[in-house]
C-alpha cells in the first residue's frame, strides 16, 4: 500500500518544514536551497504512517519563480497537503497552486494551517475561514483543516491520523501493466552511473526490464531499483521511485522525457483536449495564443487553437487543439495546465483527449460530437474509427493508458494482431464481396482473383492482410480455391459441346503423342482463358508450354512411371517412351514436370522416384 503526497502552497509557509518535522528528512536537497533557505526545486522525503502505510513526499516550491518546478511535481498525487501559514492567511501562491491541483483533478487533501504557534485562537479561526471559503468550488472543497505547528509540534499526530484516515479511503493506482515514469529529476552517481526519479504511475518496473526513453524512442535497460532510499527488485504504480539506468548518459535525458516499456506510448506535437479556463482568470483563452502546456514532468510551448469558439471565457469550458513546438509522450486522459509565458499565469487546465488528432476545421459540429465522446470516456472506440483498414492493437493503445483488456469491450471485430471497428470490418467484407463479383463476371472460366490483387483492390496493408483474408472465409465472404480467391457461389460452368469438348477430342484423340497444344487450340477453337479453366478444373494436365495431356492420360501415364521404378529402380525417356508407344518430345516433357513437381528426381539418364 503506496502513495505519493504532494505539498503545496505560497513561499515561506511552512511546507519544507513541516516535511521535516514530519519525516525527519530535509527536502531542501541542493546547496543553494540550504544556503537561501528557500525551497526551488523539488523536493522528496518518506514516511510511514501509523496504519503502516507508506507515502513518498513531493515538497514543491512556493515562488511565482519556480511554478514550472511545482507544476513537475504535482502530477501523480493521490493526495496533497495544501499549507497556508498562519500568520499571513491565503497569498497568491496558495490560490494559484490551489489551481493547479483543481485543473489536475488531485480530489484528496488536507488543508494544513502552519505556524500555528505564532497566533491566537481567534485569528486561527479566522484564517480557517478563509481557506475554506479559497478551497469552495475546488477538488478540495470541503477537506479537513488542520493547525500545526513545526515549533512546538501542535497538531503533527493529528495531521498523520488524519492523512491516514484520507488515504484509506483512496483506491490503489491503476495498475494497468502499462507503466510511466514522467522523468523529473537526471543524475549520476558514481558506481552506478545515470539515475532518473519520478512518481511512477499505471504500472510496475522490475529490475532487468527494457524500457524507452519518450519521446525518441532511446531503448534502456533498468539496472536498479530504489523506493524511499531503499534497494527493490520491483516497484507498482503510486510510488516515487529512482531507477538506475544502462545504456543512457545523463546527457541525453532531461526532466520531461517518459520512461516506458517499448512501443506503448506515443510521441506527439498535435492533441485534442477540452479545457476549463480558471475562474480568476486575467484573461481568457484566446484563439491562437501561445501558452506553455504543462503535463506530467514535462514542460512545451505551443499554440492553442479554440475549436468551437474565438475564445473561451474565465470560467468556461471549451474543446482544444494544441500544437506544440515539440513533441511530447503523452496518452489519452492525461491532465494538463496551460500557463501564460507573461506575465506568468495559470490561466487554464485540462485532459487530453486525442494524442493523434487530424487538423481540424474550426466551428465542426462532427469533431465536437467525436471529442464530446471521448470526454465521456469512449476514447478507444473513437480512436478505433480512425483506422478504416483496421489496426494493430498495439497500436490502437497507444492512444491511451488503458489497459489491454478494455480492447475486449470495444464494438469491434478482432482477429488475430489486428482490430477493425465493426464500421470498417463490415465495409472491407463488402468491398471484398463487390470487387469477387466484379472479377467473376469479367473472367468467369478463372477459378479466382490471385490474392495480391485483391490485397491492393481492398487497400488493406501486407501485414494485416492474412488476417483479413482469414476472416472473410471465416464469415463466409471468400473461399479459397487452387490458390485463389473467390466468392462461394462463384463456380467455373463449362458446358458439354463447345470449344472445351473440342479441345478433349484433340488432345485424347492419340493421349499419349497429342498435337502441340498450340495446335489443339487452333483445332478446337478454345484460347487461353479455357486452357486455365481446363487446367485447375484438373480435366487436363500442362505438362509444359506446349504439351498437354487430358486427365487420364497423364494419370496413366504416372502409374507407368512408377510400375518401371518399381520394376527396374529407375525410369529412362527411352523406357518410358517404349512403354506408352509415344513419341519423345511428350514424354521428355512429361518426365521434367514430374521433377519439377518433386515426383521424381533426375540422376544422369535416369528417373527415380522421390
Ligand atoms: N514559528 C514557526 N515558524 C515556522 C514554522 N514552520 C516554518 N517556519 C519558518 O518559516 C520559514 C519558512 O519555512 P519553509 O519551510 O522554508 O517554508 P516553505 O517555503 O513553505 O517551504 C522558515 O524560517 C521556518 O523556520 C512553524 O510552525 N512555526
Ligand atoms: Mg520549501
Amino acid at each position: 500500500m503506496s502513495f505519493v503526497v504532494g505539498t503545496a502552497g505560497h513561499i515561506d509557509h511552512g511546507k519544507s518544514t513541516l516535511i521535516t518535522a514530519l519525516t525527519g528528512i530535509d527536502p531542501d536537497r541542493l546547496a543553494e536551497e540550504k544556503r537561501r533557505g528557500m525551497t526551488i526545486d523539488l523536493g522528496f522525503a518518506h514516511l510511514t504512517l501509523p496504519s503502516g502505510r507508506e507515502i513518498g513526499i513531493v515538497d514543491v516550491p512556493g515562488h511565482a519563480r519556480f511554478m514550472r518546478n511545482m507544476l513537475a511535481g504535482a502530477h501523480g498525487l493521490d493526495a496533497v497537503l495544501l499549507v497556508v501559514a498562519a500568520d499571513e492567511g491565503v497569498m497568491p501562491q496558495t490560490r494559484e497552486h490551489l489551481d493547479v491541483i483543481d485543473l489536475l483533478d488531485v480530489q484528496r487533501g488536507l488543508i494544513v494551517v502552519t505556524k500555528a504557534d505564532l497566533v491566537d485562537e481567534d485569528w486561527l479561526a479566522l484564517v480557517t475561514e478563509e481557506v475554506r471559503a479559497t478551497t469552495r468550488g475546488t477538488s478540495l472543497a470541503g477537506s479537513e483543516v488542520i493547525p500545526v505547528s513545526a515549533v512546538t509540534r501542535q497538531g503533527l499526530t493529528e495531521l498523520t491520523a488524519a492523512l491516514d484516515a484520507l488515504l484509506a479511503g483512496a483506491s490503489l493506482r491503476e495498475d494497468s501493466g502499462r507503466p510511466r515514469l514522467p522523468i523529473d529529476r537526471v543524475f549520476t552517481m558514481s558506481g552506478f552511473g545515470t539515475v532518473v526519479t519520478g512518481t511512477l504511475v499505471d504500472g510496475s518496473f522490475a529490475v532487468g526490464d527494457e524500457m524507452e526513453v519518450m519521446p525518441g524512442g532511446r531503448r534502456v535497460r533498468i539496472r536498479g531499483l530504489q523506493r524511499h532510499n531503499r534497494k527493490v527488485e520491483r516497484v507498482g504504480p503510486g510510488n516515487r521511485v529512482a531507477a538506475n539506468l544502462s545504456g543512457v548518459e545523463k546527457s541525453e535525458l532531461s526532466r520531461g522525457d517518459v520512461l516506458a516499456r517499448p512501443g506503448t506510448l506515443r510521441a506527439s506535437r498535435r492533441m485534442d483536449a477540452s479545457v476549463r479556463v480558471v475562474a480568476s482568470a486575467a484573461q481568457q483563452l484566446r484563439h491562437g495564443a501561445e501558452l506553455l502546456l504543462h503535463t506530467g514532468s514535462v514542460e512545451v510551448t505551443g499554440r492553442t487553437i479554440v475549436l468551437d469558439a474565438d475564445e473561451i471565457a474565465a470560467g468556461k469550458t471549451g474543446w482544444v487543439q494544441l500544437y506544440l513546438e515539440r513533441p511530447i509522450a503523452v496518452a489519452a486522459g492525461d491532465r494538463f495546465v496551460l500557463r501564460t509565458p507573461s506575465p506568468p499565469m495559470t490561466i487554464a487546465g485540462g485532459t487530453i483527449l486525442d494524442v493523434a488528432p487530424r487538423k481540424h476545421a474550426r466551428h465542426d459540429s462532427a469533431v465536437r460530437e467525436s471529442l464530446a465522446r471521448r470526454a465521456a470516456g469512449d476514447v478507444l472506440q473513437q480512436e478505433l474509427r480512425k483506422y478504416p483498414r483496421g489496426v494493430t492493437v498495439q497500436a490502437l493503445l497507444k492512444a491511451t493508458v488503458a489497459p489491454d483488456a478494455e480492447v475486449q469491450t470495444l464494438k469491434a471485430r478482432r482477429l488475430g494482431d489486428w482490430i477493425f471497428s465493426d464500421e470498417a470490418w463490415r465495409s472491407i467484407a463488402g468491398r471484398a464481396g463487390d470487387e469477387l463479383a466484379a472479377y467473376h463476371a469479367a473472367y468467369p472460366l478463372r477459378s479466382g482473383m490471385a490474392r495480391e490483387e485483391l490485397r491492393s483492390r481492398l487497400g488493406v496493408s501486407p501485414a494485416s492482410f492474412p488476417v483479413v483474408i482469414e476472416g472473410l472465409v471465416r464469415d463466409g465472404w471468400v473461399v479459397e480455391r487452387n490458390g485463389s480467391l473467390a466468392a462461394p457461389e462463384h463456380a467455373v460452368e463449362l458446358g458439354e459441346s463447345g470449344p472445351q469438348a473440342e479441345l478433349l477430342r484433340v488432345l485424347g484423340a492419340d493421349p499419349f503423342t497429342p498435337p502441340s497444344l498450340q495446335e489443339a487450340m487452333r483445332q478446337s477453337g478454345a484460347g487461353e482463358e479455357l486452357v486455365r479453366a481446363l487446367v485447375q478444373r484438373g480435366d487436363i494436365v500442362r505438362v509444359s508450354d506446349d504439351v498437354a495431356f487430358t486427365e487420364g492420360a497423364f494419370d496413366s501415364a504416372v502409374a507407368m512411371v512408377k510400375e518401371i521404378i518399381g520394376v527396374s529402380g529407375s525410369v529412362t525417356v527411352a523406357q518410358l517412351r517404349d512403354r506408352m508407344g509415344a513419341s519423345r518430345r511428350p514424354v521428355l516433357a512429361l518426365l521434367e514436370y514430374l521433377d519439377a513437381q518433386r515426383v521424381t528426381r533426375r540422376v544422369g539418364d535416369s528417373r527415380l522416384l522421390r
